[in-house]
């Protein structure tokens, strides 16, 4: 008997899985499928998805918990008005849905939980045939609801065209930050022209530069190829993968004169302090002979390192040159997140105060946009 019992339990599990291979082999393909968005923020309205292989029947969604089903619409293959949605229980929603051929789309629109969630598990059932008796279940989706955006990599692109003089330089802006990966920079030209790279005061690449023969070297932290200068297209490319140690400028040398394509390209890791200080000025109006104290603030996220500002009569343009110094009425300069000075009018007249400032990791307002205040000088 023991034997018998075993044979047939042996041939129970061999009839199991001759029913179940067919089963597998001629398994349909999913009649309904779903496409979520991977993640959207909190309060957010995104679109749900419905992919059909059938042309008539019922979808019933269930939404995690705090979502809130807003309204549904025809998608390709079907008419319009070919699909209504009902709520129909405590998260459920029942759409009612005819197609015109297969595959047929349509789409419902939901609005995310306010506050944060992972993994939101949306599922459902299709139900299906003729008459509609068949049933079959559409795959568990999830997604995150998210309180801010997530911030990427940001790639910076830019192209530099012109023509120089011989032995003129030109130089470009902005600075390449510091902080960034992938630097990589190449030089076409019709004539002997060279690439050159500084930081600040040092001339790091380039003729009678710190690095000036290829293939390249290290100038503190910062490794770089270089092809070397020469009469012929030249590049630039930072090695390491780090990020750069320093802020660099990039200028262009007309060894002989002729035109050039100078690219640029970098990325811009996430956190990275490319923002200079926010700069408020405290500058207010007086009568001649008494003192008058104008103060710069600034604050930045990574800390302000200096502030630099002038006076100057209404009526004066700055040029943003040395010509500046000699029409400044007074100036003040000094580390840190606040300067002022204390000066005494001579004269009426209405004054401007320019001020700069920049932060720990070399993020400086633009030379040529500093933020003004008027201010008047009264009898
Ligand atoms: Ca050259
Ligand atoms: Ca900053």
């Amino acid at each position: 008997m023991k034997m018998r019992k075993k044979l047939i339990a042996v041939i129970a599990a061999l009839v199991l899985v001759v029913a179940l291979v067919p089963v597998a082999v001629m398994a349909e393909p999913d009649m309904a499928s779903r496409s979520l968005p991977d993640s959207v923020l909190v309060n957010e309205e995104f679109d749900v998805t419905i992919t059909l292989e059938t042309t008539f029947g019922n979808v019933v969604e269930t939404l995690p918990a705090g979502f809130t089903y807003v309204s549904c619409e025809a998608g390709s293959n079907m008419p319009e008005g070919g699909v209504e949605g009902e709520i129909t229980g405590i998260g459920e929603v029942t759409f009612t849905f005819f197609a015109l051929a297969t595959p047929a789309t349509f789409t419902y629109k939901v609005e995310a939980p306010s506050s944060p969630v992972t993994d939101a598990a949306f599922s459902g059932v299709i139900k299906y045939g003729s008459p509609v008796t068949e049933e079959a279940v559409i795959g568990d989706e999830t997604m995150d609801v998210v309180s801010v955006e997530p911030e990427e990599p940001e790639l910076k692109e830019l192209v530099f065209t012109g023509d120089l003089d011989k032995g003129v330089t030109e130089t470009f802006t902005p600075d390449i930050p510091a902080g960034v990966i992938d630097l990589e920079i190449t030089l076409t030209a019709t004539a002997d022209i060279d690439l050159e790279l500084w930081d600040g005061t040092t001339h790091v690449i380039g003729w009678h530069g710190e690095i000036d023969s290829a293939p390249g070297g290290t100038y503190q932290d910062d490794t770089f190829e270089y092809s070397g200068y020469k009469d012929g297209d030249e590049y630039i490319t930072q090695e390491a993968d780090g990020p750069l140690g320093r802020a660099y400028t990039l200028k262009v040398f007309g060894y002989k004169a002729g035109d050039y394509e100078v690219t640029v390209s970098y990325t811009i890791p996430v956190g990275v302090d490319l923002t200079p200080p926010e700069i408020t000025i405290t500058a207010p109006g007086g009568t001649v002979g008494s003192p008058v104290t104008i103060t710069v603030s600034a604050t930045d996220d990574t800390g302000v390192a200096h502030i630099w500002f002038g006076v100057w009569p209404s009526d004066y343009e700055l040029t943003y040159s040395q010509e500046d110094y000699q029409y400044v009425i007074s100036m003040a300069s000094g580390p840190g997140a606040l300067v002022s000075v204390t000066f005494t009018p001579s004269s009426a007249n209405s004054y401007y105060v320019a001020a700069w400032a920049g932060d720990t990791v070399g993020n400086w307002t633009p030379e040529d946009a500093p933020v003004t205040a008027t201010w008047v000088v009264t009898e």
